[in-house]
C-alpha cells in the first residue's frame, strides 16, 4: 500500500511544509508541494541560507543553487544564479522545458529572464551589515553554524503516492566566489526514484558531494534498508573519512510506504513534517 500524502523539510520549516501540504492538497502533485514548499524560505529575508536575505560570497554577491527531481526521474537544476527571488521555480523550468539538467550562472540568469522572471536586489542591509563585519577578519574556512544552517531539501509523497524532491540555498555563507555547494548537484542534496523513495540533505555540501548521499540512501533503501538506517549509514561513511569534527551534515528520507528518518553528524538538526493537515517538528538523532 501507497502511502498518504505528506510534505517532510530539513529543519524547522513549518511555514514551508504547511505551504507545500496545501498546495499538495490543491494539485494533488508532490511535485507541486515540494516547490511550494521551498518558495517559502526563498522569499523569506529572515532566512540567511536561502533566496532573499541569504548571506552573500565574500564578494558581496548573492549567489544560490536550487534543484527539483520528479517521480519520472525528471530533474532541473541550477546554479551560482544571481538576482532571481525563486530559484527552485527556474530549476523546474529547466527541467520541464529544456533539454538539459542543470543551468549556471549567467546562462541560468538569461534563461530566467526569457522565461518571465524578474531580478531583484536579494542582498538585505542585515545580510550586508553581515557580510561588513565578516569582512574585518575575512576567515575563509567555512565553519558550520549549525544553529543558522537551514537551506532547505524538501521531499513529497502526491495523491497518486509519488515521490519528488527538491532543494534550494544560498550556500554557504561567505563561500569564495564562483564556489557552488552539493544544492543543485542531483543525487547529492536531492535524489528520488518512485520504485523506492527520496532523500535530501543539508549542511556541509562539499561533503554530501564527495559521498552523494542522496543517491547513496535511496540506494541502500532500495537494498532493504529502512530509511532511518540508510541515513545512519550515509552519515557514517562521511565519518569514517572525513574530519566529522568540523562540520554538520544532515540527512532526512523518505520511503514509499511514508516511512521516513533522518540523521546527523552533529546534534542540533532537526525536521518539519506536515500530513494529514498536522505539523510537527522532529529532532533528529546524531552520530556524536
Ligand atoms: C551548501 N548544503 O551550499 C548547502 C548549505 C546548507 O544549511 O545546507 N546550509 O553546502
Amino acid at each position: 500500500k501507497t502511502s498518504e500524502p505528506l510534505i517532510i523539510a530539513t529543519w524547522k520549516n513549518e511555514k514551508a511544509t504547511i505551504a507545500g501540504w496545501n498546495k499538495l492538497m490543491e494539485t494533488g502533485k508532490a511535485l507541486d508541494g515540494v516547490e511550494a514548499g521551498a518558495r517559502i524560505p526563498e522569499a523569506d529575508p529572515n532566512d540567511t541560507s536561502v533566496g532573499y536575505g541569504g548571506y552573500p560570497d565574500r564578494d558581496g554577491h548573492v549567489t544560490l543553487d536550487a534543484c527539483i527531481m520528479d517521480h519520472l526521474g525528471n530533474a532541473g537544476s541550477v546554479t551560482f544564479l544571481e538576482g532571481i527571488m525563486h530559484p527552485i521555480s527556474v530549476a523546474r523550468a529547466v527541467m520541464e522545458k529544456t533539454p538539459h539538467v542543470m543551468l549556471s550562472g549567467a546562462g541560468a540568469l538569461k534563461f530566467a529572464l526569457d522565461q518571465g522572471f524578474k531580478v531583484e536586489n536579494l542582498l538585505t542591509e542585515t545580510s550586508k551589515k553581515a557580510w561588513e563585519e565578516w569582512k574585518k577578519e575575512s576567515k575563509y574556512e567555512p565553519v558550520i553554524n549549525i544553529e543558522r544552517h537551514d537551506t532547505i531539501g524538501l521531499l513529497g509523497i502526491g495523491k497518486s503516492g509519488e515521490i519528488a524532491g527538491a532543494c534550494t540555498t544560498s550556500g554557504l555563507a561567505f563561500k569564495m566566489h564562483g564556489r557552488v555547494g552539493d544544492s543543485p548537484i542531483i543525487g547529492g542534496a536531492v535524489f528520488c526514484d518512485d520504485e523506492v523513495g527520496g532523500a535530501c540533505a543539508t549542511g556541509l555540501g562539499e561533503f554530501v558531494m564527495k559521498t552523494l548521499g542522496s543517491f547513496l540512501i535511496v540506494e541502500l533503501m532500495r537494498q532493504g534498508m529502512s530509511p532511518q538506517k540508510a541515513c545512519e549509514e550515509a552519515v557514517m561513511r562521511i565519518v569514517k573519512r572525513y574530519k566529522y569534527k568540523e562540520f554538520q551534515i544532515g540527512y532526512l528520507a523518505l520511503n514509499k510506504k511514508g516511512e521516513y528518518g533522518a540523521y546527523a553528524i552533529q546534534k542540533g538538526f532537526n525536521y518539519t513534517i506536515t500530513k494529514n493537515g498536522k505539523t510537527q517538528v522532529i529532532e533528529s538523532g546524531s552520530y556524536m
